[in-house]
Parts: structure tokens; sequence; C-alpha cells
């Protein structure tokens, strides 16, 4: 990044898409919209790429600026990054559970994924 405010930036992107698109297949895990298999596969494989991708806009000086990013992010950092793992091998699962097809196994997959969302913004996350 060229300046820390790009990295804000950028790592917010990527929150918003990743929303977006966990929020397709929340709508369907509760019955909010038509279940459509496909469309829950094709999400979630945006969901599980889209994960991977803010914490290298989580970097020195982004603790400023636009953010409600919370100081124990940079002075709790190994339970940062743990809640991040989590998070990514959650929907990793979920990618998976919608490979199956069934709307039982995404329900499930998306109710473990959206707890690992929640710990992050509960410990990291101004209101
Ligand atoms: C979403 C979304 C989040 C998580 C979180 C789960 O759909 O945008 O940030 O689920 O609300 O508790």
């Amino acid at each position: 990044f060229q300046k820390p405010e790009d990295a804000v930036k950028y790592r917010k992107a990527a929150f918003t898409v990743m929303a977006a698109h966990f929020g397709r297949i929340g709508a369907m895990a509760s019955d909010r919209a038509p279940f459509d298999a496909k469309v829950a596969a094709d999400n979630a494989a945006i969901v599980e790429a889209m994960s991977k991708l803010p914490w290298a806009g989580f970097g020195p000086g982004t603790d400023k600026g636009e953010t409600r990013a919370k100081p124990e992010i940079w002075t709790d950092a190994a339970q940062f990054k743990k809640g991040a793992d989590d998070m990514v091998a959650s929907v990793a699962q979920l990618n998976a559970a919608a490979k199956t097809g069934n709307l039982d196994n995404i329900k499930k997959a998306f109710g473990e994924s959206a707890k690992t969302c929640k710990a992050c913004h509960d410990a990291f996350r101004k209101e």
C-alpha cells in the first residue's frame, strides 16, 4: 500500500464485499430467500476467497483515520490472528457445505461462520 489510509480503505472494501456475499447466503439460510444451491455455492466461493484479503490491510500505522478498528488488534495481535484464522477456517467449511447443495448443511455452517464474524466484532471493532 502507498499509504496507511489506502490499507484501511482496502480492508474495509474487502469486508464489505465479503459481507454482501455472506448476506446472500444468510438470506437463504434464514429462509428469507428461496434456496438455490448454485447461488449459495457461487456466493460461498466468493466469501472464502475474500476472507483471505483484509488481513494485509492491518499493518503499521493503520490504527488511525476512518476506522472502527480497536487498538487491541495491535496490542493483542495473537488473539486477533486467532480470530481471523477461525473466521477463514469457518468460511472454508461454509464453502465446503455449500458445495454439498444441502440447505441444512449450509444453515449449520453459516451459523458457525456468523459466530466467528461476531467474535472479532465484539472484541476488536468499535461501535
Ligand atoms: C453478516 C455480516 C456480518 C456478520 C455478523 C454475524 O451478514 O455482515 O458482519 O454476518 O453480523 O454476527
